[in-house]
Parts: structure tokens; C-alpha cells; sequence
């Protein structure tokens, strides 16, 4: 191919980047400068996926290399067990990955519901908004102050970046993250208690009558019950749960009143046992401050890019939570684009029942713990190598992923399934084209580019809910049963005396160099220096749930009653519980305080 031609980044990030290339071989990759959201700058992330990271290029069945087409014999087999599942990730964000829903439906297995990412917050949203609805990037750009909330843009958002250029800044963080140095305001708060802080500036907004009555009346009118819950709050227990206190509250409300807000919420806050509390309580302070159907304002979260669209691959199969799936139940489980015996909470427990499968298949690009693990190995095709149609949770453009690589390598997610349709005498799978066509067929066009049929440009501008006629609902209930241990308040000197009473929590955030597992791994463990360890000592973290040994680096924008161990990292969840939030079944990476123990 020597033309100039276009497609997406299919990585797993906000940005859904459109990129072009030109020349043969591995192409040289440019950004699209005129797309409306990506700019023209990638970052170098995608470079990774094309020149450094690398793939498995033989499939294997116990062991042995063997060809694509005895690989495929050997998952049509054992997918003929009785107990079959599909558990897929998140390693590739085009639509065709879904394709494979078809063919688990046809032989009776199952599916997962739920959500390693950003499910509680999603269940939060719905239930204050009805719907989760993206806010468009270009009223992030009409907004006088931004507050980011728990997420770490520069990093997994870059391409916000120019759209909160010149606002007044605000960062909800435990670290100072590099924006978090940029802002005017750094609320450095007590990990977990962003409830407590949209829930006091809420009641400060009522108590300063600054609350948007004419809003409120016509599309939240049970705010007063809202105020009233509120006032179940005592203010000084809480700030100084939150890690705050009366003036830095007030500083936030300075640039709360009378603006324009944008709340660019991430992942951070939200994985937590509580998490969709979490966004109910913001969404109900952006409701308190008439932040909704406004030009400039609203809340910007991960978005359910599926919105509005007829979905294809939508099937009616039994299914398990994907964040705490007891993998041993199931006979042969197929997984597909993920890596699960590193990305799911409790390693311990995950690998130990992946082990139990007796057809565990991994579908994939690379070598990882998981398909460390696999009798099957399945090499697929990257997003250069395949035809697909990439949505965003970020923004509403929608892009065509075209086949940029010819390749002798792996198989696509379609001719995966059409292989296994035929061996297993099954029928009913129509063209690849005529599904990425019925994809693309329910954009709208805006220009030269596809966008979502869910678009609104200004969202819940009329109400709430799928048809825009119900009203907001405030959060009315907090529960928790999450026991803080006491937290220590003197922070150690260094010395060489093991040290193993502490408790921190842990903080695990993604990292530059990797798209979650894939492309580089660390194995460190970010600690304040007045935790009094060394930089380079080799410590153990424990928790209740299992331990692992990492590599300390010193890092003094952390939070000294956290640690940060990036989601990247080599064994970090072995620290992480197998539980669910309260609603959208959604992993809760950050519910657990970790000892720091000295090797
Ligand atoms: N480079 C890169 N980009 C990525 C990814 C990647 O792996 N690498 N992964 C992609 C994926 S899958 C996702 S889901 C997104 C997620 O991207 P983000 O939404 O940015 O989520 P995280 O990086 O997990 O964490 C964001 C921030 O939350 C903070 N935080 C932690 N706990 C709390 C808390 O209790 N309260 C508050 N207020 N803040 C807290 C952390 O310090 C961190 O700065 O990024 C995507 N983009
Ligand atoms: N401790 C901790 N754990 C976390 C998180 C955290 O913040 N902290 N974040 C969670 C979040 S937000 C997420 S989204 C998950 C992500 O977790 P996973 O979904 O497991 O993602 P990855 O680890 O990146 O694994 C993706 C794999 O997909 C494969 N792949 C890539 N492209 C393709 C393709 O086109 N086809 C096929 N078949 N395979 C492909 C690659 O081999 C890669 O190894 O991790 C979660 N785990
Ligand atoms: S990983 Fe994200 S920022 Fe990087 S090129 Fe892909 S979509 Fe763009
Ligand atoms: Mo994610």
C-alpha cells in the first residue's frame, strides 16, 4: 500500500487518536491535525504497538507450535464442552472485537457483565442522569473553570490538554500530578473521600444560597430533599476525614460560583467499593450549581460510547461478573484481548482458578501472565492488520479502522468466528462488511468525520433520562461499611529499623509507558521520602488479600499515607480484593491498605 491512508488508534484511552500513514512496510504514522479532537500530536504508546512490542507469531496447543489451522480444530473442540465462556478485555477498543459475542451465544456459553474500569461511576451516572452521556470536548473548551477530579490527564488524556487551556484550574488528586502543578487550586485529599468533598461544596453552595433555584426548580425538583441530605453531614468531622479544612474549601468555592464548570472526572475516584456513590454525589453538586444543558458546563466522565447505536453483536447469553469470575466453574474459557491473570484484582485467586480451566484459550498479541497460563494460544491481528470501526468514551467521533499492514500473522476477531462457525456446522454470520457498514450506516456526519447518533451538543439540555423528560435524582444514601484503619499521623524518620506497623493505602493509576499491561511493566512502588525508606530497597507489600516484593522509589507528590503502584507493575494485583462496588460490578482496585515491609 503506497497511498496516504487513514485510520484510528485502537488502544484503550480517551483520545480514540485518527492517524494516517504512508509508504510500505510498517508504516510511518502521523496524526489527522485537523480532527477535532486529536490535533495531530500521538503519543508514543502507538509507536509501541507498531515498532517495539512483540507478538506472538505461532499458535500453540499444549505447548507445541502448531498451524493456525490445527489451533483453530483445537478451540472447535473445546468449545464444545459444556461450559464455555468468553471473558474479553479491553486491549483492542474496535467494535469487531464484539464479534465473538455470536459465536459464544450459538454454543450456549457465557458472557461477562460488569467492569474492571470505570462501571461504578457508570452505575452513578445512571442512576442521577438515566444515561451516561458525553460531554463534547467543545464545551470543556467553553468553561471558565475546570476542576479534574481523579484523573491523571497528562497522562491518559492528553489530548485534553488543549481544551482546558487558559481555564481556571482546579485538581482533586492525593497526588500532585503534573497537573496538578499547573492548577490553582490542588486539593491534595484523603484517598476515597471525594463523596464527602462534592457533598460539603454541595451544602456550602445551599448555605451561601448560590444553588441555581430556577435550574433546580424546573429539572431537579427534589433539590430540597438534596439539602436536607446534605445537612445529615457534620462539616467538621468530615473535612478533617477528607483531609481538608474550612479556607481551602472556601478557595474552591471561589472558583466554583458563578462560572462555568466543567468536572473532568476519571477512573481515580471511583474504584472503590463506593464508586458510584462517588458520581452520584459529584453529579448532584454539578445539579446544586445548574452544571446541566448549560454551554461551558457539565460533567465529563468515561462515557458509554455504545449509546444510541444498534449493536449487532448484542446476544442473550448467561453471564458472570467479569472483575470476580470464578474461571474454574467453566470447562474452556476464552479470553479474548485481555490479560486477566494481571489486569483482575487478586492475582492469587485469579490465577489459581485459571489454572483449574481445563481448555483455557488466550486470543492475543503478546506474551503475558496469562497466556503464560493457556493450552491454546491464538496469535490475533493488531489494529494496522484489520478492518474495524473505533468509538470513544471521550468524545462522540466516531473513525473507520482500515487495514493499513497486510500480515502473515494471527487472525482477526471476524475470521476467528467465521472459522469456528464453520467447523462447528453453525450458521447465520454475515459479511465483516456488512456489520462495520451497519456500524458506520448509524453515524451522523459532521463534515468529513462519522459521529455518534447519541450526540448531543449540549447534553440534558431538555431532562434527563433516555428521552430527555425525566428529572435529575439527587443521591439520598451513603453506604459504607468500608472500616478506615486509624490513620497515623507522625510520619517516620529514617532509620534502619524494620518498620512494618504502618498502613497505606494504595494508589494504582496508569502509567505513561504502558497502555495498562501491555508494553512496558514496572516494578516499583512510589513512596513519600518521609515514609523513611530508601530509594532502590527492595520492600514487600501486604495486604490482606496477598503480598508481592517491589522496588522503592522515592516520589514526594505523593500523598505520605499513600502508595503508588501503577497498574503496569508486576504483581500489584496480588494486593487488590476480589469484591464488586455497590452498583455497576465494577472492580474496586483501590479498597485495601497496604504494610510496607522491609526484606
Ligand atoms: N498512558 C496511558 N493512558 C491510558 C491508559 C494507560 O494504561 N496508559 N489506560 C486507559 C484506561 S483503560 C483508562 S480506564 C483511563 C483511566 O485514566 P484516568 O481516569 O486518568 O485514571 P487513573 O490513571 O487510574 O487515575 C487517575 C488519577 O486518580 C488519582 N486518584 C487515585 N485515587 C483517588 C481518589 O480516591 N480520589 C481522587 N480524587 N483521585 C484519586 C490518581 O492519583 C491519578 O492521578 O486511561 C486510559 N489511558
Ligand atoms: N491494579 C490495577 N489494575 C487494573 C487497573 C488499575 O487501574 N489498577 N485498571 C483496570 C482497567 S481500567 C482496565 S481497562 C483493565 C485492562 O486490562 P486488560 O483488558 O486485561 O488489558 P491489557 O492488560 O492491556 O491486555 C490487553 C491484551 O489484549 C491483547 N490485544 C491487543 N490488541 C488486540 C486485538 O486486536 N485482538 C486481540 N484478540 N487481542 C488484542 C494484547 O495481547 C494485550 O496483552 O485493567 C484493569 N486493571
Ligand atoms: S494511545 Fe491514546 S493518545 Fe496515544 S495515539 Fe492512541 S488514542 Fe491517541
Ligand atoms: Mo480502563
Amino acid at each position: 500500500m503506497s497511498e496516504m491512508n487513514y485510520s484510528a488508534c485502537g488502544l484503550d484511552c480517551y483520545d480514540a487518536c485518527q492517524i494516517v500513514t504512508k509508504g510500505e512496510g510498517p508504516p510511518h504514522i502521523t496524526g489527522v491535525e485537523s480532527h477535532p479532537v486529536g490535533n495531530g500530536a500521538l503519543c508514543t504508546l502507538l509507536n509501541k504497538s507498531i515498532h517495539q512490542a512483540e507478538r506472538i507469531v505461532h499458535p500453540r496447543v499444549d505447548g507445541k507450535e502448531v498451524s493456525m489451522v490445527e489451533a483453530l480444530d483445537a478451540v472447535a473442540t473445546a468449545l464444545k464442552t459444556a461450559r464455555s465462556l468468553l471473558w474479553r478485555g479491553s486491549g483492542n477498543m474496535g467494535v469487531m472485537q464484539d464479534v465473538t459475542n455470536l459465536l459464544m451465544e450459538r454454543v450456549g456459553g457465557s458472557l461477562t457483565h460488569g467492569s474492571l474500569c470505570d462501571g461504578a461511576g457508570d452505575a452513578g451516572i445512571k442512576l442521577s442522569r438515566g444515561v451516561n452521556r458525553i460531554l463534547p470536548p467543545e464545551q470543556i473548551a467553553k468553561a471558565d473553570t475546570v476542576v479534574v477530579w481523579g484523573r491523571n490527564v497528562t497522562v491518559t488524556n492528553a489530548h485534553i490538554m488543549p481544551f482546558i487551556e487558559g481555564k481556571k484550574l482546579v485538581v482533586i488528586d492525593p497526588v500532585k500530578t503534573a497537573i496538578a502543578k499547573k492548577a490553582g487550586l490542588h486539593m491534595q485529599i484523603e484517598p476515597r473521600m471525594d463523596y464527602y468533598v462534592a457533598i460539603l461544596l454541595a451544602r456550602f453552595v445551599f448555605m451561601e444560597d448560590t444553588e441555581d433555584t430556577e435550574w433546580l426548580e424546573e429539572f431537579a425538583p427534589e433539590f430540597d430533599d438534596f439539602y436536607d441530605y446534605t445537612r445529615e453531614h457534620r462539616i467538621k468531622a468530615i473535612l478533617e476525614h477528607i483531609g481538608t479544612d474550612l479556607g481551602e474549601m472556601g478557595r474552591m468555592l471561589e472558583y466554583l460560583r458563578d462560572q462555568k464548570v466543567v468536572f473532568l472526572v476519571g477512573a481515580g475516584v471511583q474504584k472503590y467499593s463506593t464508586g458510584s456513590y462517588t458520581l452520584q454525589a459529584i453529579d448532584a453538586l454539578a445539579a446544586t450549581l445548574g452544571l446541566f444543558g448549560k454551554e461551558g458546563c457539565g460533567v465529563h466522565y468515561l462515557g458509554s460510547s455504545r449509546l444510541g447505536f444498534d449493536d449487532p453483536f448484542a446476544v442473550d447469553t448467561t453471564s458472570v461478573p467479569k472483575a470476580t469470575t470464578n474461571f474454574s466453574y467453566f470447562d474452556t474459557v476464552l479470553v479474548q484481548g485481555g490479560n486477566p491473570a494481571a489486569s483482575m484484582p487478586d492475582s492469587n485467586r485469579v490465577i489459581k482458578s485459571l489454572k483449574e480451566v481445563q481448555n483455557l484459550i488466550y486470543f492475543g498479541l503478546y506474551e503475558n501472565e496469562t497466556s503464560a497460563l493457556a493450552r491454546i494460544v491464538i496469535p490475533a491481528k493488531n489494529f494496522f492488520e484489520k478492518e474495524d470501526v473505533r468509538l470513544s468514551y471521550g468524545h462522540h467521533y466516531v473513525s473507520k479502522m482500515n487495514k493499513l499492514i497486510e500480515s502473515d500473522i494471527g487472525i482477526s476477531e471476524y475470521d476467528f468466528t467465521k472459522q469456528l462457525f464453520g467447523r462447528l456446522g453453525l450458521e447465520g454470520l454475515k459479511p465483516e462488511d456488512e456489520y462495520i457498514a451497519h456500524w458506520l450506516g448509524q453515524c451522523e456526519k459532521e463534515g468529513e468525520y462519522h459521529r455518534s447518533p447519541a450526540y448531543e451538543a449540549c447534553p440534558y439540555e431538555e431532562g434527563f433520562g433516555e428521552a430527555g423528560d425525566d428529572a435529575f435524582e439527587f443521591i439520598d444514601d451513603y453506604d459504607d461499611d468500608f472500616i478506615n484503619p486509624k490513620r497515623f499521623t507522625k510520619y517516620r524518620k529514617q532509620s534502619s529499623k524494620k518498620k512494618s506497623d504502618e498502613r497505606f493505602w494504595l494508589l494504582t493509576p496508569k502509567s505513561a509507558k504502558s497502555l495498562n499491561t501491555q508494553f512496558f511493566r514496572d516494578s516499583r512502588v512510589q513512596i513519600h521520602p518521609n515514609a523513611g525508606y530508601a530509594e532502590g530497597e527492595e520492600v514487600r507489600l501486604v495486604s490482606e488479600h496477598g503480598s508481592h516484593t517491589f522496588t522503592v522509589h522515592l516520589n514526594e507528590d505523593i500523598k505520605p499515607n499513600c502508595v503508588v503502584v501503577t497498574n503496569n507493575t508486576v504483581g500489584v494485583n496480588y494486593l487488590t480484593p476480589a469484591i464488586l462496588s455497590e452498583e455497576g460490578y465494577n472492580a474496586c482496585y483501590q479498597e485495601v491498605k497496604v504494610t510496607v515491609e522491609q526484606i
